[in-house]
């Protein structure tokens, strides 16, 4: 489970620890040991679990929903619907994992004593109502659920059962809406309620309240929202969804939400809501946030940072790899690396992108600048490499045998941009995402993507470049980021490898 790392020292750290789509962070301890999950909507696997030894540096262990039976996303389940905000936590020996899935199941409870996974089968908690459900113990072994809202009440984990009636704790500044993301801890003499307030965009940030018992009553901290970025002048906007994790020394951190928009103002936002790191400080009992920026100073433990991820996938494993994600579900007869031994043949399940049930396999844009490239068969079928918002906001490039086309979906809108005759036989397709800067042009989109294809000898012809705007959250609104992969829309279509590698300087 573990990954090799090489101890590092001084250099600075990039924020985002954990760049792309990769919301709602939840974080734990356990010993040595730091885990973390992120929301995943309407993706399969879901829940993504990361590992580290520092804090800074994080590779992603396995996907705690990695099952059928765990996790149920039924057709039509909408972008964006499916699971949300992911409480991790290890207590008593084992790490326990309650999300919500608000596209029927309702908020769920998993169980382990490996992050890597298998997870348990899911514990329903029909008597837990709210979405952003927290676990807390008390010093008795008394088990805390609180939700969004913010109310609580009292479960066994073990069985899913609820005690009593459902308490308000506390609603957050009066005023702000979308008192959410709660998470409860014993630190010292308090009970501390970390919550996030204002909506997850443009005025989100984190407030906190303490108590003496974890049932309250809370106090609001007097200098809430401890954190904001309320505005769009910062780097880093839309700061939220918070948790608190301690330090190898004994410092305080705090994981949260955030977004890198680029372009004219206000910006337009494309990879979704990132991880981020920040160094909390404690003043009368109260945690203060240190800066936020898209550099860390780093923490003074060693730093381990683990070998770059390979470029490539090949696909020969016979496994797929647990960055990979598809659409609500993975039936095996529609993804195998077992038909064409070192390639991934996907046979299609729906007839386009548009389709919430396309045979899809992706991996996270994590870098504003970034290429992806796949050599693609399709003598038995039609498909190809998109880059993927929602169903209705997608671009790609599709290949039949003889011919490839350029196709955009933008809302309503579908159009075919470019097409060129191929040679028959395999082809190489190629994405590429290109910043376009620091502008003062309040019409500059935020990045350019390039679509085309490569002869065998590597060289690139472009057929189109295409504004990433319309593939921005501001565009399509959700809870996602854009995510680049493998489809199949007609038939069986092979794909012997995918190449994905950031091209450029990330910063905002
Ligand atoms: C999540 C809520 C939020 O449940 O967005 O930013 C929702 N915070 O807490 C979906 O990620």
């Amino acid at each position: 489970m573990r990954v090799s790392s090489m101890p590092r020292t001084s250099s600075p750290v990039t924020n985002p620890v954990i760049p792309g789509f990769h919301p709602d962070p939840s974080i734990c301890r356990a010993g040595e040991d730091y885990y973390l999950a992120c929301s995943s909507f309407e993706y399969f696997p879901g829940v993504p679990i990361f590992h580290s030894r520092d804090l800074v540096h994080w590779t992603q262990i396995g996907n705690a929903l990695d099952r059928p039976g765990q996790l149920r996303l039924p057709p039509g389940t909408r972008s964006s619907g499916g699971i949300y905000a992911p409480t991790l936590r290890h207590h008593d020996g084992r790490f326990w994992l309650i999300v919500t899935n608000v596209s029927g199941d309702g908020n769920l409870l998993f169980t382990t004593t490996d992050p890597a996974g298998p997870w348990s089968d899911p514990i329903p908690l029909p008597g837990v109502h709210g979405i952003d459900p927290d676990l807390a113990w008390d010093d008795d072994g008394t088990c805390w659920c609180t939700t969004a809202g913010v109310g609580q009440i009292r479960i066994d984990p073990h069985t899913g059962e609820t005690f009593g009636e459902r308490r308000p704790l506390w609603s957050g500044a009066p005023g702000a809406k979308a008192p959410e993301a709660p998470h409860l801890y014993h630190i010292g003499d308090y009970w501390y309620l970390l919550i996030a307030e204002g909506g997850t965009e443009r005025c989100h940030g984190v407030s906190i309240a303490r108590g003496r018992t974890p049932q309250g009553p809370f106090e609001p901290c007097p200098a809430n929202p401890i954190l904001t970025h309320r505005g769009t002048d910062h780097p880093i906007q839309n700061t939220g969804h918070a948790d608190l994790v301690e330090g190898p020394d004994g410092s305080w951190w705090m994981v949260l939400l955030g977004v890198r928009p680029h372009g004219g103002t206000p910006g337009w936002h494309v990879l979704g809501r990132e991880t981020f790191l920040v160094p909390v400080t404690w003043s009368e009992g109260w945690p203060v946030v240190g800066e936020l920026s898209t550099v860390l100073a780093p923490p003074p433990w060693p730093l381990r940072e683990p070998a770059a991820p390979p470029v490539r996938d090949d696909f020969d494993s016979g496994e797929l790899a647990p960055a990979w994600i598809s659409l609500r579900s993975r039936p095996a007869e529609n993804c195998t690396t077992k038909e064409r031994a070192g390639w991934l043949s996907l046979r299609a399940a729906g007839e386009s992108l548009d389709d919430p049930e396309v045979s899809f396999v992706g991996r996270r844009q994590q870098h504003v600048s970034c290429r992806a490239r796949v050599l693609v068969d399709p003598a038995e079928g039609r498909g190809g490499l998109a880059v993927r918002l929602d169903e209705e906001h997608h671009y790609e490039i599709e290949v039949t045998p003889g011919e490839v086309r350029v196709l955009t979906r933008v809302g309503p809108f579908r159009a075919q941009v470019a097409s060129r005759a191929t040679a028959a036989g395999p082809v190489v397709l190629r994405i590429g995402t290109a910043v376009t800067g620091q502008v003062s042009d309040a019409r500059q989109g935020p990045d350019t993507i390039s679509l085309g294809i490569e002869d065998p000898q590597g060289a690139f012809t472009e057929l189109a470049a295409l504004d990433g705007r319309y593939l921005s959250t501001e565009v399509a609104g959700g809870f996602t980021g854009r995510v680049i992969g493998m489809y199949a829309a007609a038939g069986t279509v092979h794909f012997d490898w995918f190449d994905y590698e950031p091209t450029g300087p990330d910063g905002p």
